[in-house]
């Protein structure tokens, strides 16, 4: 079966890449059977021949009204399909869908009708308040991180940053290469529009929000971008856990010294 990405090697390599993240989601341990989801808007980078694609689904209603995204173009995986399949077959199991002239419905459009993740209205929210905010973001992940999910099951670290604080602590490159730590969004039923309000309100002060006790969002420039967060927040609680496992409490860096990363690193927060 023809795709149509054989005819756009940009958009190619931008779902090639999803494919490599989500491979690594399923290496990590973090997406057991379909766990976890991946959207990235490729409004930018549709050509004339998939513009002109005739829908391959009804009109399917989001459940909400979302005005930055009319017209916009997606790729989304799957509702129902594994991350570790994705890898090797990202058109088989995800699909491109375009949002309708309503703001507030979609069709897919290519490769084949799979239906989008059930987190679609968290990540198409992500989006129209990523445009709306002026932001150059595309990618926007979901994932299950095993270390920063059990940490989440102990009230004192749901407080406002402590875990940004935490795991920011536990090694340089986590204070430097995710500078807004880590949001908390108290627990929300999965794919509810209630999620979905409450993970765009914590995106203007975080690129990683925490879903309580259920799984990670990140939004970055590219996927690649986004699981590179995850990834060094993920580190950090690895570090952390493998002190308390050797039977103390880590001391982390000193106020001081993360101070001074701030000012080296010229650091937003
Ligand atoms: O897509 O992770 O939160 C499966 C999920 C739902
Ligand atoms: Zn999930």
């Amino acid at each position: 079966m023809k795709s149509v990405l054989e005819n756009n090697p940009v958009l190619a390599k931008q779902v090639a890449e999803v494919a490599e993240v989500a491979g690594y989601l399923w290496q990590k341990g973090w997406a057991e059977r379909n766990g976890g989801n991946i959207t990235i808007n490729i409004t930018d980078v549709i050509d004339d021949e998939i513009r002109s694609l005739k829908p391959i689904s009804d009109k399917v209603q989001i459940g909400i009204c979302l005005p930055n995204l009319k017209g916009c173009y997606f790729y989304c995986k799957g509702t129902n399909k594994r991350m570790r399949d994705l890898a090797r077959w990202p058109m088989e199991n995800g699909s491109i869908i375009r949002i309708c002239s309503d703001c507030s419905s979609y069709e897919i459009v290519a490769d084949q009708p799979v239906p989008p993740t059930s987190e679609l209205p968290s990540h198409l929210s992500m989006h129209n308040y990523l445009i709306g905010s002026g932001s150059s973001y595309k990618a926007a992940i979901h994932t299950h991180p095993i270390d920063l999910v059990a940490m989440t099951h102990n009230p004192a670290f749901l407080k406002k940053d402590v875990l940004t604080n935490l795991l920011w602590s536990m090694i340089p490159e986590t204070r430097a290469f995710c500078p807004k730590g880590l949001g908390i969004i108290p627990y929300a039923l999965p794919s509810s529009l209630e999620l979905a309000d409450a993970t765009v309100k914590e995106l203007a002060e975080y690129d990683v929000v925490m879903w309580e006790k259920h799984g990670v969002c990140a939004v970055g420039e590219n996927v690649m971008e986004a699981f590179d967060m995850v990834d060094t927040l993920s580190k950090s609680a690895q570090i952390y856990m493998t002190a308390k496992s050797m039977g103390f409490e880590p001391t982390g860096m000193s106020a001081v010294k993360m101070e001074e990363l701030k000012v080296a690193f010229n650091l937003p927060k």
